[in-house]
């Protein structure tokens, strides 16, 4: 009995760990993001905040930024593997983001960069981050901060992560 009970609850924070914010209407169009997280970081260092971005319109679109009051300036990146073998981000104007599609931004790829954290970002706490579109009205989702080596993402932006 403690066991299903046990389960039950692992079920539960799994659950209530992925976000999903729906700014569509009913019958599925505008953006969606789905299953946004952010990493956990340290006052004055970089965060990187993590999503899937569904386009559910009929109409190419592109994020072209983010804002947040948790850090001073908030950018896309995008992290590649350069010649040397090391990991490189490199800042992007926007993300396209094709109709019908979907765009997943994640650790090693696309990502949305906090430059200059104004406090640390523990796990277990909720950030607010608001996105920008060429098209779509701004998206404002509240972000679990997570631990990146449960994300499977640890060290792979190229950032100094603790
Ligand atoms: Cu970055």
């Amino acid at each position: 009995m403690k066991k299903i009970f046990l389960f039950a609850l692992v079920a539960m924070l799994l659950l209530s760990a992925c976000g999903s914010a729906d700014t569509g209407s009913a019958d599925g169009e505008g953006i969606e993001a789905h299953d946004f997280w952010a990493r956990a970081a340290l006052k004055d260092g970089t965060g990187a905040a993590y999503m899937l971005l569904h386009n559910h319109s009929t109409e190419d679109d592109a994020l072209i930024g983010a804002s947040s009051d948790v850090a001073t300036a908030v950018e896309i990146h995008l992290s590649k593997m350069g010649a040397d073998g090391t990991m490189q981000m490199i800042p992007q104007e926007s993300i396209a983001l094709p109709a019908e599609g979907e765009v997943e931004l994640k650790p090693g790829s696309y990502h949305i960069m906090m430059i200059g954290l104004v406090k640390d970002l523990n796990v277990g706490d909720e950030i607010t981050v608001t996105l920008h579109f060429e098209k779509h009205e701004d998206i404002t989702l509240t972000i679990p901060v997570m631990d990146a080596a449960d994300m499977g993402g640890s060290g792979m932006d190229g950032h100094m992560n603790p």
